[in-house]
Parts: structure tokens; C-alpha cells; sequence
């Protein structure tokens, strides 16, 4: 049986924060996981190092089941981003290893392809809807079949998912938070026009999505899934904070715009109200901030019996070694919807190396064993950790309001 023999956590900064699980075997086997968890990394980093790693010394490698249990059930106190995080981290490292000691690409192991390739969608931004468009328009050209369109809210200085600089939007920022103003009626006001100049330019071959990052009550969403229907949008993200899973009853009674959630879910009683009333429509969980690929494949399983699709979080947060991992998964499971992919910078891809491709708006995780994603750990000390921060949005009193 190969044993863990070791265990490292490497925190890299390759313009951005990235925390990373590497295991060893006795055989000298390595598996990587994610742990990153944007803007709190360092909490992961000191769960796994002072609670878990003492724990992993020693185990079986190939008992990924029972790992993931006495991780999960063994800490008696359980779910929780920082929990689940560093729980995924030991769960894809472990993957990784089992599926370079069969010496196939993991999906083959997750039962093998279901589909050629995995679609992904990117993210077009602009200060303006002639600008949003233009960013949609060269990624169209670049073969995306799928396009999320963020734009500036006219009369608020600075917003969501929009880019500082073109094609590298980027969620954190060194230093303290920075705060972004918030104000609904804007809002509402300023994604129809969006859509309609984009179906407009775009024609109505490519998806279109739409993230509203949590910022409206169910009626607002209700009302802004009604406006978009006649662009038909292949998703509105995260209408409203999911805490409470029964307000996303009041949005499906009056749009039949697609819903999707659940990028900062973790876990599956997170969304089994949703799911099991069919609230949504695209699960959004992801294989590192969900307990790992053990556990996000219970989730696809439920959703999959209420005709609930995925649609994986996908940001520059999430390192090469969930998007290798998430695309494993994507390929294997018969419920697969789309997968979020906004490509890293070449800093960040050169510390992790990777055999996954983009090719004609699919992506594929490639056939190396394992997951085909490594760390290079000379150049991942060259980049010492910066904390950074999410921003936070206030309305334009200033009252706190949701990012
Ligand atoms: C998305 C997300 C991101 C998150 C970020 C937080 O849909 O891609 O909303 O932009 O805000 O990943 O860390
Ligand atoms: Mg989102």
C-alpha cells in the first residue's frame, strides 16, 4: 500500500495568492491539491498544517473514502469554507496519486468521458456596453461559445466583474479592502440594454450569462430575469444570497430566465433545498471550496436527479489545480453543464505546469496520469504571500451592503 510519507503546504503569490497541498508517497509519488480560499488564505494554510497534516502521516493513500471521512466526521465540527477547503486540498492530492499510480488521466478513474470536451465560458467587461461588447466580441472570434457580459453601472464610480485592466480581471487586491458603491435601481436599470447590444453584435449563436453577485432581494431578481427572457441568457448567477434557499421560490414564480448558485456553497446541505425543489438550475459548488471531488460528485449525483446541471466556479482564484481537477470531473459526470474558466496569468501558469488545452471554446484536461497539473517549487518561492482582500460594497449612503 503507498503511504503518505509526506506532506507540504505551499503558499505562492504569482500575482495572486494561491495555497497549495503537495503529498508523498513512500514511493515518491507526489499528488497536488488546492486549498486556496481567496482573501482568508492563510486559515486553510494553518488548518492544514497544524490540525491535519499530523494526521495524514502514516495513512494509506489509496483509502481516498475513508480519508475524506475521518477528516470530515473525525473533526466533529464540520462544513465551513475553511473546513471543506482544506479537506478538497487532501482529497484531489489523494485523487491525483491513485490515478498516477493506475497511470490514467483521472477522469478515466471518475468513469471515464462522457462528453469530447468540456464548454467553458469566459468573462467580457467594459466601463461601458460598447466596451462590454467589444471584449465579447474578440473573445467570439477566439472560438468562446460562451460569453459572460459584466458592464459599468452609469452614475457608480466602480462595480463587479468589471476589469481594471482588459482581460485580466482579477476578484482580489493587495492591501485592505478596497469598497465599491451599490445602488439597485442603477443596477436594474443597466443590464437589459447590455443584453440587447450584445444579442444585437453577437447574434444569438453564443451564450450569454449574467452574474448579479448576490445583490438583489428574490422580487428585484424576479423582475430582472422577466426583462432578460427575451434575450434568452443561458444563466443569471447568484441573484440573491442563498443562505435562506427558500427565497429562491419567489424569483422561479416570476422568470423562467435559468438560475444558477453556488459558488461559495460548501456543501451539500448547502444546496439540497434548491436542489431538491428544483429551485435552480446550474449548481454552482466547486471542487475545492466543496470538500473536493469526493464530495462534489455527491452533489452533481443529487442534482442530477432533479434535471439540475453543473456549472463550476471557475475564477483566477481558484489555481490550475482545481481547474485540472474540475475538468476531470466535468468530462465524467452525465449532468455537466458549463465550467467557468478565466485563464490565469503566465506568472501563474508558469508555476503550475498543465496539460489541460483550449481548443474551438472546450477545454480538455489532456491524457497525462493523474491530473496533469504540477507545482514548480523553485519558482513558486519566488513569490512570497501578499495579503490581499475581496472588496467590500457599501449603497451610496454608505450602509454595509452584499459583495
Ligand atoms: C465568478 C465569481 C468571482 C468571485 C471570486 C471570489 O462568478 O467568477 O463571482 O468573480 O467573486 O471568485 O473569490
Ligand atoms: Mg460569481
Amino acid at each position: 500500500m503507498p503511504r503518505i510519507v509526506e506532506a507540504e503546504v505551499i503558499t505562492t503569490c504569482p500575482g495572486r495568492n494561491f495555497v497549495t497541498l503537495r503529498l508523498v508517497t513512500d514511493d515518491g509519488v507526489t499528488g497536488v491539491g488546492d486549498a486556496t480560499l481567496n482573501g482568508r488564505e492563510r486559515a486553510v494554510a494553518s488548518y492544514l498544517e497544524d490540525h491535519v497534516i499530523p494526521c495524514l502521516i502514516g495513512r494509506d493513500a489509496h483509502r481516498i473514502e475513508d480519508t475524506w471521512q475521518y477528516l470530515y466526521r473525525g473533526a466533529y465540527w464540520r462544513r465551513g469554507p475553511v473546513t471543506m477547503s482544506a479537506i478538497a486540498a487532501v482529497d484531489v492530492a489523494l485523487w491525483d496519486i491513485k490515478a498516477k499510480l493506475a497511470g490514467l488521466p483521472l477522469y478515466q478513474l471518475l468513469g471515464g468521458a462522457c462528453r469530447e470536451g468540456v464548454l467553458v465560458y469566459c468573462h467580457a467587461s467594459g466601463e461601458t456596453i460598447e466596451e462590454t461588447v467589444e471584449h465579447a466580441r474578440g473573445f467570439a472570434r477566439e472560438g468562446y461559445r460562451a460569453i459572460r457580459i459584466q458592464s459599468g453601472v452609469p452614475g457608480l464610480p466602480s462595480t463587479y466583474g468589471v476589469a481594471k485592466e482588459k482581460f485580466a480581471y482579477e476578484p482580489a487586491e493587495k492591501g485592505l479592502p478596497p469598497v465599491n458603491a451599490w445602488s439597485t435601481e442603477k443596477y436594474l436599470r443597466s443590464v437589459p440594454p447590455l443584453f440587447a447590444a450584445a444579442r444585437e453584435a453577437l447574434g444569438w449563436d453564443v451564450h450569454l450569462l449574467h452574474d448579479v453577485h448576490h445583490r438583489l432581494t428574490p422580487i428585484e431578481a424576479g423582475r430582472l430575469g422577466k426583462d432578460l427572457e427575451p434575450f434568452r441568457p443561458f444563466w443569471m448567477e447568484d441573484a440573491c444570497p442563498a443562505e435562506n434557499q427558500d427565497n429562491f421560490r419567489l424569483i422561479r414564480q416570476h422568470t423562467t430566465t435559468p438560475l444558477a448558485v453556488g459558488e461559495i456553497f460548501n456543501s451539500i446541505w448547502d444546496c439540497r433545498q434548491l436542489i431538491e425543489e428544483q429551485l435552480i438550475d446550474y449548481i454552482r459548488a466547486t471542487v475545492v471550496h466543496a470538500g473536493g471531488i469526493t464530495h462534489l460528485r455527491r452533489i452533481a449525483a443529487l442534482a442530477d436527479l432533479h434535471r439540475i446541471r453543473t456549472g463550476c466556479h471557475g475564477a483566477t482564484d481558484l489555481s490550475p489545480v482545481t481547474m485540472a481537477a474540475a475538468l476531470h470531473f466535468d468530462l465524467s459526470i452525465p449532468n455537466f453543464g458549463i465550467q467557468e474558466y478565466m485563464r490565469h496569468t503566465a506568472e501563474t501558469d508558469a508555476v503550475f505546469p498543465h496539460a489541460y488545452s483550449f481548443d474551438d471554446g472546450m477545454l480538455h484536461p489532456g491524457n497525462e496520469p493523474g491530473l496533469g497539473v504540477d507545482i514548480d517549487l523553485a519558482l513558486a518561492a519566488k513569490y512570497p504571500y501578499e495579503r490581499a482582500y475581496l472588496p467590500v460594497n457599501r449603497l451610496e449612503d454608505g450602509t454595509m451592503f452584499d459583495w
